[in-house]
C-alpha cells in the first residue's frame, strides 16, 4: 500500500466509527496529538493526587478519611492505565516523566490551587471531577482504542469521586453555620479554574478542530463547560449555594446558562507555570520520583538476577 491509501484507508475508519488499534497505520501527527493529550492526562492525573493528599491525614472521621485514600489511590491507577495507553504509541514512561519533570509537559491547570480546608475536599470531588467527567465520558467513544477502553473504568470511577465530593458538600451545607460557610468559600475559590479546567474558548483552542475531525475529541471545550455550568448550577442550587457568578441567568431562547467572563490571563498564567502551587506540586514529584529510584534499582536487579538464574538452570538441564 502507499502513504496515500494507508491514508485513504484510515479516514474511512474514522469516518466508519472503527477504532483505531496500536498496530495500525495512523498519521504521524495522530499519534503525535494523542501522545500529547494522553500523556498531559496521566500526569494530570497523577499531580491530581496532591492536593487531596494533603488531607488524608486530617480527615474529620475514620469513614471520611478511608473513601479519600480510596479516591486518592484511585487517582493514581488512572494515571497508570493512561501512560500505558500512551506507551501503546511508542513512547516510554522514562520520556513521559522527563517531560512532565522538565516541565516541557502540560497537566492541568486546576492542580496548581492549593486545598485550604476541608470543605476543598467535596469541592475538588464535586467540581473537578464533576468537570472531568464531563470531558470524559465522551472520551469512551474516541477513535484511539486503548485510550477509550481505558476511559471506561476510570469514568465509573470518577462517579463515585464526584458523588464523594457532593455528599461532603451537602453535608456541611446542612450543618453549622461556621460549616456552610466554610463549603461556600470552598465553592468561591474553586468554581472559576474548575471552568477553566476545559481549556481555552474554542475560537483560541489550537488542536480542537482537528481533534474533533479525527474523532479524538467528540465535543469543543465550550460545549462541554456549557454542559458542565448548565448540571453544576442546579447542583448548588439544590444544597444551598451561591455560585460566585453574578453574571449566571438562565436563558430561555438558547435553553443554558449564561455565564459572565473568564479571566483567561489567569488560566495561561497558571498554565505557563506561574499559579500559586506549581513550583510545590512539580518538586513533589521529582522528590518522589528520586526518593523511589532505590525501589526501581531494587526490582531491576531482581528481575536480572531471576533472569541470570534461569539462564544458569537451562545451561545445567542441557
Ligand atoms: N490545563 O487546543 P487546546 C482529572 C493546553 S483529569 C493545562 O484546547 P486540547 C481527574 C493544551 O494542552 C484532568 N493546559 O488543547 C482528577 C494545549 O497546550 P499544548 C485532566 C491546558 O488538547 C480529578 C493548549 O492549552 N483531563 O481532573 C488546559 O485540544 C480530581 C491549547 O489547548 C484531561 O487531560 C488545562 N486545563 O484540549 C484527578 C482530559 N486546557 O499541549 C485528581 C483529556 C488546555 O499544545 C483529582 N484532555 N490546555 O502545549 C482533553 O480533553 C484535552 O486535552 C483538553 C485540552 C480539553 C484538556
Amino acid at each position: 500500500m502507499t502513504v496515500h491509501s494507508f491514508q485513504e484507508h484510515f479516514d474511512k475508519k474514522i469516518d466508519d466509527e472503527v477504532m483505531i488499534e496500536p498496530r495500525d497505520w495512523m498519521p504521524d501527527d495522530y499519534r503525535k496529538t494523542l501522545i500529547r493529550q494522553i500523556s498531559q492526562h496521566a500526569h494530570s492525573e497523577i499531580v491530581g493526587m496532591l492536593p487531596e493528599g494533603n488531607w488524608i491525614t486530617r480527615a474529620p472521621s475514620l469513614r471520611r478519611k478511608a473513601v479519600l485514600l480510596a479516591k486518592v489511590q484511585d487517582e493514581g491507577g488512572h494515571g497508570l492505565y493512561l501512560y500505558s495507553a500512551a506507551e501503546t504509541l511508542g513512547i516510554s514512561r522514562d520520556e513521559m516523566l522527563d517531560q512532565l519533570h522538565t516541565g516541557k509537559a502540560k497537566y492541568s491547570s486546576i492542580f496548581n490551587y492549593p486545598s485550604l480546608t476541608w470543605a476543598d475536599m467535596g469541592a475538588i470531588g464535586w467540581l473537578v471531577d464533576g468537570a472531568a467527567i464531563m470531558n470524559q465520558v465522551p472520551l469512551c467513544r474516541t477513535s484511539y482504542g486503548p485510550y477509550a477502553r481505558a476511559m471506561v473504568r476510570v469514568c465509573k470511577e470518577e462517579s463515585f469521586h464526584q458523588r464523594q465530593g457532593f455528599e461532603i458538600m451537602l453535608t456541611l451545607s446542612n450543618g453549622t453555620e461556621v460549616q456552610k460557610k466554610m463549603a461556600q468559600d470552598a465553592l468561591n475559590r474553586w468554581w472559576w479554574p474548575s471552568i477553566m479546567m476545559f481549556g481555552p474558548p474554542d475560537a483560541d483552542s489550537p488542536h480542537t478542530a482537528q481533534s474533533m475531525r479525527w474523532r479524538i475529541k467528540r465535543f469543543t471545550n465550550d460545549e462541554l463547560r456549557q454542559k458542565f455550568i448548565d448540571v453544576t448550577v442546579e447542583q448548588a442550587k439544590l444544597i444551598g449555594l451561591t455560585v460566585p457568578d453574578p453574571d449566571l441567568k438562565w436563558n430561555d431562547a438558547t435553553g443554558h446558562y449564561d455565564y459572565g467572563a473568564i479571566n483567561w490571563d489567569e488560566f495561561w498564567n497558571v498554565v505557563k507555570g506561574n499559579g500559586p502551587c506549581n513550583k510545590e506540586r512539580l518538586e513533589a514529584r521529582k522528590k518522589a520520583w528520586e526518593d523511589g529510584a532505590w525501589v526501581r534499582d531494587a526490582a531491576l536487579a531482581y528481575s536480572k538476577k531471576r533472569k541470570a538464574r534461569k539462564e544458569n538452570n537451562k545451561t545445567l538441564a542441557a
